[in-house]
């Protein structure tokens, strides 16, 4: 057994104790720009002192990862996410994301795994492919575990979260070798076991998406995933866009790893 195939095992298992895990995403600041956080927000340190007790782990990009390590350091376990891209580039283009920092800056910084974007049926597929690649063979060379968010995204893809699409996605994600992979709710338990399925054995974690109406409706969802067979979850706007948002990451946490009725759960949350 090579060292290398030990190394990712363990790490695996810091991320998935019970073979679960809910992480908080992070990288919007990028992504989506700092609007997305609400004002009281804004500093990273104030919202990431709320969760880092509560969740299995905190996917985040490489400079901010390093700006908030006395805060996350031995809490939870850091995803470091090293593509990116920002929305104030022309709109055609968006479908590809850019370098944002290398498997060797995920150990320095202590990662427990690396997480980049393959946006499957992008005009840029080849492109992020041949990202996702080199990411994938230096992180096997030292033993980290490859998320990846297969997001469905491109001129031929009128519905990003139509089950099919997303299956195809989950599956390409597996067979690029994917250990963890991150992907869209399509709409039921019924659709996400399709997915689940797909993936053939790699675990599969739902995207946590646009915040949701009620706070109950996102619970619903995550229990909805869960009884489809998913891993867990990987939320950050139906978290840090919550007025609790430690009672929300709490309320996650108890439906993905106790099974917990939404309706129970969200008793944990603040109103
Ligand atoms: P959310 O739970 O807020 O949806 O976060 C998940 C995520 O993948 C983030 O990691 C990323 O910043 C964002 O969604 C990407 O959003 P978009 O779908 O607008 O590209």
């Amino acid at each position: 057994m090579s060292y290398a195939h030990v190394g990712k095992t363990i790490r695996l298992k810091r991320i998935l104790k019970d073979g679960k895990a809910v992480i908080f995403a992070f990288d919007h600041g990028v992504e989506h720009g700092p609007s997305d956080f609400p004002e009281m927000y804004v500093n990273p340190r104030k919202i990431l002192s709320k969760v880092v007790d509560v969740v299995d782990g905190v996917m985040m990009l490489p400079g901010m990862a390093a700006l908030t390590g006395d805060i996350w350091g031995n809490k939870t376990s850091l995803i470091l996410k090293v593509t990116s891209k920002t929305i104030l580039r022309p709109e055609d283009a968006r479908h590809l994301q850019s370098p944002f920092g290398t498997v060797e800056e995920a150990i320095s910084l202590g990662a427990d795994a690396v997480a980049a974007t393959v946006y499957w049926g992008s005009e840029f597929e080849d492109h992020m492919l041949r990202l996702w690649v080199d990411v994938k063979s230096a992180a096997e060379y030292y033993g980290l575990p490859c998320l990846q968010l297969a997001y469905p995204r491109g001129p031929a893809i009128k519905n990003r979260y139509d089950v099919e699409i997303v299956r195809y996605g989950a599956r390409a994600a597996a067979e690029s070798g994917a250990d963890l992979i991150k992907t869209y709710y399509t709409g039921s338990t019924e659709a996400f076991r399709r997915v689940v399925e797909a993936a053939s054995g790699v675990p599969v974690l739902m995207s946590g998406g646009a915040k949701t109406k009620t706070l109950l409706e996102f619970l619903k969802v995550v229990k909805n995933v869960m009884d489809a067979g998913a891993s867990g979850v990987v939320v950050g706007r139906n978290i840090f866009q919550s007025k609790d948002p430690h009672g929300m990451a709490k309320a996650i946490m108890a439906v993905v790893h106790e099974g917990l009725e939404p309706e129970e759960a969200l008793k944990l949350v603040e109103a």
